[in-house]
């Protein structure tokens, strides 16, 4: 889908990406370092959620008795999420080396906003979307997509940690490249057991947007877009369910053309709620 902030953007990279190497919240030459960012680990699903747009059926019965009447209601559990990507310009990945929304961290609060989680450490798998080719390394700037090497997908995990360096590699996210992130939620380090995704709570997605950006680290930190969707188990797209945001960083709002609040894309760091 191309919205009004995709001119702005290309010219935007056109104009500063001589100067800074990137249009995705990176800034490095590259080191050489082979990733094509296409590699799927095999352990995620490529064919969740695509399509909706609001809880389908996907009620499962809680398995007692097995004689509960028709239509009698069972409790539906959400234990995974998945983002997926849909910054799916091609045009853009010469543009950059962190190729899609770069995904630093997903946090798990209250409906009052307080932090009880984040991507539980070990559960991050990775697809690559199944109808839309990735940006290939030789596409990229410098000839390699290097932030969204699948060897980097563990980055998602734990509290909010990345940080774009003006001259070093960055640190601490993984770019999407047109695929699809799966991770349950920890505790507030990350560790598990993992947690239940419950109504009202809200996830808040941190991808390496404008809040990134210093004055030092010459970051051009573009809000990128994604859906989020929760899983009723890791791997599973029956019964998944997209959900619609609450809150998008004021600070993007130049850069995230008609995406707003309310909608079911993020636009960078940005808030979810559970219904
Ligand atoms: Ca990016
Ligand atoms: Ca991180
Ligand atoms: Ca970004």
């Amino acid at each position: 889908m191309l919205t009004t902030r995709k001119p702005i953007l290309f010219t935007l990279c056109l104009l500063t990406g001589g100067l800074f190497g990137a249009c995705g919240g990176t800034n490095n030459n590259s080191d050489g370092s082979a990733s094509d960012g296409s590699a799927s680990d095999g352990s995620a699903t490529d064919g969740g959620g695509t399509g909706s747009d609001g809880a389908k059926d996907g009620v499962t019965r809680d398995g007692s008795a097995g004689d509960a009447p028709a239509g009698d209601a069972a409790k539906v559990t959400f234990t995974a999420l998945m983002i997926v990507d849909k910054d799916i310009d091609m045009v853009t990945c010469g543009t950059t080396n962190g190729p899609g929304a770069d995904i630093d961290a997903v946090e798990l609060r209250t409906s009052l906003n307080a932090t009880i989680g984040f991507g539980l450490k070990g559960s991050a798998s990775y697809a690559t979307e199944p109808t839309v080719a990735p940006c290939k390394d030789a596409m990229c700037k410098g000839g390699v997509c290097k932030y969204s090497n699948i060897a980097f997908k563990a980055r998602t995990e734990g509290p909010k940690n990345a940080v774009v360096n003006p001259t070093t590699d960055d640190e601490g996210y993984f770019s999407l490249n047109n695929g699809r992130l799966q991770l349950q939620i920890g505790d507030a380090l990350g560790d598990g057991p993992a947690k239940t995704l419950e109504s009202g709570m809200q996830i808040k997605v941190w991808e390496v947007d404008q809040t990134y950006k210093t004055a030092a680290n010459g970051c051009i930190c573009v809000p990128e877009e994604y859906e989020v969707y929760i899983l009723t188990a890791p791997g599973t797209s029956v019964g998944a369910v997209k959900l619609k945001s609450t809150t998008l960083e004021s600070v993007n709002s130049g850069m995230c053309g008609g995406t707003v609040a309310g909608g079911t894309l993020g636009c960078g760091t940005t808030v979810f709620v559970i219904p």
